[in-house]
């Protein structure tokens, strides 16, 4: 082996400790992070964080082979380390199975990703939404900048509060009445668009009690920027148990 090959195996090792440390701090707050997940209050909410979690923990590693490529280059190959004979060695060198591996790499993770998890994710949350032989029907009306609700066949018309029963899959169908806004409750992991002159559908499973009173992450609250309320286009949510469902149901039916 020649003395600049050596250099260059010397300089990969070195790099692959540099990955690996940087791995270590990297994916230890990632896994903190995920620990520290302020609620997942859907099924939906968790096959959108385990993608989440998925994805953030390979952009890590990426990001960690990329950064410390270049922080540990600057560092290793610094002009004043070598001498003037020995650093055109490094810069005239092209190393082809690099590019190529590399190439190869980025093509490879993006289209494992197109299918993990990408087509699996939405496959699940499209089969919750095929699956549900009776969804709880609720009609979400947005305008500037409000939200109401009404359970048509419950006969609960243009209340102000989203009250939603535990363990059943909800037809939210989505309306506005004026500009583009977006329907969103944190905890729930989804959200969609509402797009003026459309009827939109979101379906939304949820699994965790709790109101927006006690967790405020159980909220209905815009996310598309809708005009000077919009910050305060929100809605008090309560996810009740079916029994306290049918009573709530019965107190503000006509
Ligand atoms: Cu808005």
């Amino acid at each position: 082996m020649n003395a600049a090959k050596e250099n260059l195996w010397k300089a990969f090792r070195g790099l692959v400790v540099v990955w690996i440390i940087g791995m270590a701090i990297g994916e230890t707050l990632i896994a903190w992070g995920v620990d520290n997940w302020p609620i997942l209050g859907s099924i939906q909410a968790h096959i959108t964080a385990d993608a989440t979690t998925y994805l953030m923990w390979q952009a890590v590693a990426i990001y960690v082979l990329v950064g410390g490529t270049i922080v540990y280059s600057a560092v290793r190959f610094r002009a004043s380390s070598m001498s003037d004979n020995e650093a055109p060695v490094y810069q005239k060198r092209t190393w082809a199975p690099f590019i190529v591996t590399w190439l190869a790499l980025a093509i490879a993770i993006n289209l494992a990703n197109t299918i993990y998890p990408g087509m699996v994710g939405l496959e699940q949350i499209w089969g919750i939404q095929l699956d549900a032989k009776n969804p709880l029907v609720i009609d979400v009306t947005a305008q500037q900048w409000k939200w109401t609700f009404s359970y048509p066949k419950q006969g609960v018309t243009d209340v102000s509060e989203l009250v939603v029963p535990e363990g059943r899959t909800i037809d939210f169908v989505l309306r506005t009445k004026d500009v583009m806004h977006d329907f969103w409750v944190p905890a729930w992991g989804e959200k969609k668009d509402v797009i003026p002159n459309e009827v939109r559908h979101l379906f939304i499973t949820p699994t965790v009690l709790g109101t927006t009173a006690t967790n405020p992450m159980i909220r209905v609250q815009c996310s598309l920027i809708c005009g000077n309320g919009h910050p305060l286009m929100r809605a008090p949510v309560k996810v009740v148990t079916a029994a306290n469902f049918k009573t709530w149901v019965a107190n503000n039916s006509f």
